[in-house]
């Protein structure tokens, strides 16, 4: 099920809103000394391809954002902890500036899901009186955040609330926290209180549970609705302040005293994920991200875009970047308006954007509508473009991508030095190979190579929460419950691991995966990359100097550039190459033995989409807007009669003062 829209009218925020939040709670701020942890969960299993160096060598944005909006905000005291890099991290044990923190925030993708339980877990091992109030948020919660409650009377282990939306839902919460905290009071305790007394239902974008006995089993949980959403994206946080606060990579179970040093942030992570814009103006059936950004389309102002480079360049020397983009040619006008920007401070000498490169993630049909600019978009710095081709032949996906028009965005990006990256979907009817039609996994992939393409993703046809298709891979069948007793978790749930088909041998369907890789990235093709390469076909001219300036080299200077660039572009394909194998062996080990248990059946089904053990409900008793179809509704009124204690009135002068010492 897709989310839903809010009204026309209150989709978005009202302009200067997040500026002002962040303004009212730097004065809050001044008298509550917090101290928070926010962890990315993530599950080591899941490392293979196409993700294995952007999944480890990236800090993710979504923590950073969270960090930062927090140190702005005025919360200094505040940590991330990456479990890619700390995967022994206990929060039971954590402890920064001397004491237990009064904030635990986990962020998590569905797929990392039982990392994040395994946190949140651990975090309810301290002691309940001196817990930190538990805020889980990140993709996972966007669209199921029922996981996080539990309605176990044995194990009430679980989040205190669950963020279905972004930094201003948060934002919004702690606003009215610090409002009804008490002095000294417990951060979770004021939480509990302004749950009680409705106090956060006002906020949409929350869940939380409601329970009959302190701190008894979760009841049921009250969806406060769907998010408003920030429209001008320039009145986020700066998205450097993050940076200062990376817990250094460990095998310990604690936090370090300092976070990790400025000098050694690169080293760990080369490339930096940045937001430049949000949403997409297509509505794919098996995609969640237009109706997660309410249809609407977000942006920075290329100004803002270039601060946060040079600001994230200056102090930590970072010059690779990835823009968190759905379609970054979404909008022409934006679009430029970003690359212009970019390329006029690379023109006039700025060394942070010479240097400049990232990659990001647009479709076919707006790269051909955006020819004639790639030459500036492409001065900007951009040296990569992801494209959703899912399907060659357009079978299975129609969003404007025929063969010949995929080739013909290939073609325009390569002749402006762009490396077109093709994401491919295979799916039930596609064969492995096709005779006289381009139909089957390999052929397209045999084309998109000859095309240019050095690296790909080819992925399985998978369920994806919050999109049109969801349900229906569960109710016509196709969903997996277990492979030869082996239930289907969230782990394997990313496109590398068959768990939704109709195919009458799915076990091939997974072999075909691991032969379209191994096609794709061998040993004969690293050692060709050297003699005769995809790269530099038409010949990529990945410089950063306009073109107004290379004229007016010589001709020996052109000659010697030409060379070293084009030993620079084979270079490159065969480090992919290289990084494809390695990421293959990876991928072999892991999804080798489901093709055996696929093989070896049997394979139960799953004939309804997972929904909420507890009911849920919005705060009026209505439908909860994030609860999927099935999903128990309770009446509100019974259980937040029983639990809603006397609240004590908070003076003027309690509410100055909340340092905690
Ligand atoms: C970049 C990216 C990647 C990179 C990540 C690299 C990195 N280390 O950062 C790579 C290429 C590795 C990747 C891989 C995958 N990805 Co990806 N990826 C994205 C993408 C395009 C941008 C992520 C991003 O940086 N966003 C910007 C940040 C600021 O947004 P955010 O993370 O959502 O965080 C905001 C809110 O969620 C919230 N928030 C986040 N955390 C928290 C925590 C708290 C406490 C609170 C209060 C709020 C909060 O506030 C943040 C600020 O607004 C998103 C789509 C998108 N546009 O977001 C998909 C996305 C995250 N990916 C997705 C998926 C499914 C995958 C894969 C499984 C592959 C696949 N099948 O598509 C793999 C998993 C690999 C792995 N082992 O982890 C899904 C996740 C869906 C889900 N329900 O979990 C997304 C949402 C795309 C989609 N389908 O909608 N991905
Ligand atoms: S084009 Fe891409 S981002 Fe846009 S709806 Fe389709 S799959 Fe999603």
């Amino acid at each position: 099920m897709e989310l839903a829209s809010r009204p026309k009218g209150e989709i978005l925020l009202p302009r200067g809103e997040m500026t002002d939040i962040r303004r009212r709670l730097r004065l809050l701020a001044a008298g509550n000394d917090l101290v928070s942890v926010v962890a990315c969960a993530f599950d080591h299993r899941t490392r293979m391809l196409p993700f294995i160096y952007a999944d480890s060598r990236m800090i993710p944005a979504g923590v950073r954002a969270i960090g930062s909006a927090l140190v702005d905000a005025g919360f200094p005291k505040t940590r991330i902890i990456l479990q890619q890099w700390n995967r022994h991290f206990d929060p039971s044990q954590m402890q920064l500036d001397g004491r237990i923190p009064d904030l635990f925030l986990v962020s998590s993708m569905h797929l990392h899901s039982s990392e994040c339980d395994r946190l949140i877990k651990r975090a309810c091992a301290i002691d309940v009186a001196r817990r930190p109030l538990i805020i889980v948020g990140g993709p996972r919660m966007t669209y199921e955040p029922w996981h996080v409650f539990s309605g176990d009377a044995q194990d009430g282990a679980g989040a205190d609330v669950a963020v279905t939306g972004e930094e201003y839902v948060l934002l919004s919460m702690l606003e009215v926290l610090l409002t009804v905290r008490a002095a000294r009071e417990p951060l979770r305790s004021a939480f509990q209180r302004a749950r009680d007394t409705r106090a956060l239902d006002g906020i949409p974008g929350l869940v939380y549970a409601r329970s009959s006995t302190v701190n008894g089993r979760a009841e049921e949980l009250v969806d406060t609705g769907i998010q408003r959403l920030l429209g001008d994206l320039d009145e986020l946080p700066n998205p450097v302040l993050g940076y200062r606060l990376i817990e250094p990579p460990s095998r310990g179970r604690s936090l370090a005293t300092q976070a990790l040093d400025a000098h050694e942030i690169r080293r760990f992570s080369p490339v930096s994920s940045l937001v430049l814009t949000a949403g997409c103006k297509f509505n794919c059936s098996y995609c969640p991200i237009p109706a997660y950004n309410q249809r609407q389309y977000r942006v920075k102002s290329g100004e803002r875009v270039a601060d946060e480079i040079k600001s994230i360049y200056k102090a930590y020397g970072i010059f690779a970047f990835f823009g968190a983009d759905d379609n970054f040619f979404n909008d022409t006008k934006r679009t430029v308006e970003i690359c212009e920007t970019l390329a006029r401070r690379a023109g006039s000498g700025d060394r942070a954007f010479r240097k400049l490169r990232y990659g990001t993630e647009a479709t076919v049909h707006d790269t051909i509508r955006i020819q004639q600019h790639l030459p500036v978009i492409r001065e900007s710095g951009l040296f990569a473009v992801w494209m959703g081709v899912e399907d060659l032949t357009a079978t299975l996906v129609k969003k404007g991508q025929t063969e010949s028009k995929t080739l013909e965005a290939f073609r325009l990006l390569r002749s402006n030095g762009i490396y077109p990256i093709p994401m491919m979907m295979h799916h039930d009817s596609q064969p492995l190979v096709s005779w006289k039609s381009n139909y089957g996994i390999v052929n397209q992939l045999r084309t998109l190579r000859k095309a240019g393409a050095i690296y790909t993703q080819v992925l399985m046809l998978t369920p994806a929460q919050g999109s049109r298709w969801y349900e229906n891979t569960y109710t016509d069948g196709s969903a997996f419950k277990s492979v030869a007793g082996i239930p289907v978790t969230p782990r394997i749930s990313d496109g590398n691991y068959v768990v939704a088909s109709k195919h009458r041998r799915p076990w091939l369907k997974q072999l075909n995966l691991l032969l379209a890789y191994a096609y794709f990235f061998n040993p004969v093709r690293a050692v060709a990359t050297l003699v005769c390469s995809k790269s530099d076909i038409p010949f990529a001219d990945r410089d950063w100097r306009p073109a107004t300036e290379i004229a007016t080299y010589s001709r020996l200077k052109k000659a010697r550039r030409r060379i070293g660039l084009r030993l620079r572009a084979r270079l490159t394909d065969t480090v992919f190459q290289i990084g494809g194998m390695i990421g293959l062996l990876l991928t072999f080990r892991r999804t080798i033995g489901w093709t055996w248990h696929l093989l070896r059946g049997p394979i139960e089904r799953q004939l309804q989409p997972p929904t909420s053990v507890l009911p849920m409900c919005a705060p009026d008793g209505g439908p909860a807007a994030h609860a999927l179809p099935g999903t128990g509704r309770q009446s509100i009124e019974p259980a937040a009669k029983r639990r809603i204690a006397p609240v004590a009135v908070i003076k003027p002068a309690e509410q100055v003062s909340h340092d905690r010492a």
